[in-house]
């Protein structure tokens, strides 16, 4: 008999996940609430920095680089179009000349259904004019509950000239954001944030002597306490190295690391940006390139009792990182960042990620640069990881291993932020 025709007989009598576990696993991955531990939305105090509605739906920076491949006008008459007319323009090269098919694209249908329009009967003036009537308190309140969100994490940089006014004069916070210290300039152009943190009254000189250096420090610690932060973030070129006699590393070793060690802070990484290969594309002008994670495992092996938060941008990154990941305790997985927030990586990461981690990890966060994504990017990832997680229960189940409802709603709990809450306190 030749052995490989049909399924075994062992595989036949393997007994399947019951339907109505697999049901209720489905059911819990789409409803449980999470912590949203990566965002570029603000607190409404923040004003006009918070941005939602369709027009800035459709301006999202990766709408614009889709839409840049079929349109034919110079980058700059795109730039100095209005707001509502670049939206226009964006809605006829993608939803009408041609079917939304991309994740960005089907993301706004996602988003438009949930909210209760239909893009393709209503268009864009209709879509419009609900959107006009919506306040925002309440608006937040209904995406917040759309996609079982229960806190925001936002990105906050000192060094944005339209943010830092708002955290200088002070203000009443809103509990569902959080804040996290951003300092990609700082690290990743010493000569130009040494000006800004002079006008800023930080007794700092272009070289980075020990003076420089504790003023940085008193830099971080000020802005920490400011925003309440939860973690300092960077996000570094493909070529970041360390050891190293750069810059980079001489203020990583001589501000970054020790103020974290100090404050209790993990230190947020994310490698494989390469910065502007198009810069006529503005803000979606970046790439990706695969970073040399031996600089991160250096760096996160030779501080044991610091804590480092790692998402990488590039697809091939993602299987040593998880091996780093096993090697190290004080390092935290999370996210599908940007362009692996589409099915095909999530898949495979979340898959990957579940098999070498167990649920140490925090599968997603969304990202959002617009309120109203919020809703779709939590419910395209949660519908995949709804399939991961049957599959794998499946497995478990098939030899010997039932989970129950408790167990369930604890992996859950820990998947969808209770393990970077519990990284957030952890003293290694
Ligand atoms: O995903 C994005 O919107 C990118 O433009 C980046 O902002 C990225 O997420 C980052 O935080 O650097
Ligand atoms: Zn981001």
């Amino acid at each position: 008999m030749p052995a490989c025709s049909g399924p075994s007989e062992a595989a036949v009598n393997e007994p399947a996940l019951p339907k109505e576990l697999e049901r209720k696993i489905r059911e819990r991955v789409a409803t449980t609430p999470t912590y949203d531990i990566h965002t570029h939305l603000y607190d409404p105090a923040l004003e006009s920095l918070l941005l939602w509605g369709i027009d800035e739906q459709l301006t999202y920076h990766y709408l614009v680089a889709e839409a840049f491949r079929s349109i034919e006008l110079p980058y700059e008459k795109y730039w100095a179009l209005k707001k509502s007319e670049q939206a226009e323009l964006v809605w006829r090269t993608l939803f009408e000349q041609r079917s939304p098919l991309s994740e960005a694209t089907r993301g706004v249908i996602t988003t438009l259904h949930a909210l209760g329009l239909d893009p393709k009967k209503d268009g864009l003036p209709k879509i419009r004019r609900w959107f006009s009537e919506q306040k925002l308190g309440a608006f937040v309140t209904r995406v917040m509950e759309l996609a079982h969100v229960h806190t925001f994490c936002m990105t906050n940089s000192p060094f944005d000239p339209e943010e830092r006014p708002f955290w200088e004069k002070s203000f009443q916070r809103d509990p569902l954001f959080t804040a996290a210290l951003r300092i990609d300039p700082l690290l990743i152009d010493w000569q130009g944030a040494s000006k800004t943190l002079t006008e800023q009254g930080y007794a700092v000189n272009p070289t980075l002597d020990q003076k420089s250096l504790s003023e940085v420090r008193r830099f971080l610690a000020d802005w920490s306490k400011k925003l309440n932060a939860k973690y300092v973030m960077v996000s570094l070129e493909p070529d970041f190295a360390y050891p190293a006699k750069s810059d980079i590393a001489t203020l990583i070793d001589g501000a970054v690391l020790p103020h974290c060690l100090e404050h209790g802070l993990p230190f947020a990484l994310m490698p494989g940006v390469v910065r502007q290969v198009n810069p006529a594309l503005r803000l979606a002008g970046d790439g990706v390139g695969r970073a040399d994670l031996s600089a991160y495992q250096n760096l996160i092996a030779a501080h044991p009792h610091h804590k480092f938060l790692v998402t990488a941008l590039a697809r091939e990154n993602q299987h040593e990182l998880c091996v780093m990941a096993r090697k190290f305790r004080n390092l935290h997985v999370f996210g599908c960042w940007w362009f692996t927030n589409i099915p095909t990586a999530i898949n495979d990461m979340t898959r990957m990620r579940l098999e070498l981690l167990g649920p140490s990890f925090t599968p997603q966060h969304s990202d959002a640069r617009v309120l109203d994504q919020v809703i779709y990017k939590w419910r395209h990832s949660r519908q995949i990881l709804g399939d991961v997680l049957v599959e794998k229960y499946s497995d478990l189940f098939r030899v010997g291993w039932a989970v129950t409802d408790a167990d369930l709603e604890r992996d859950l709990r820990q998947l969808f932020g209770g393990s970077f809450e519990t990284f957030l306190l952890a003293n290694f």
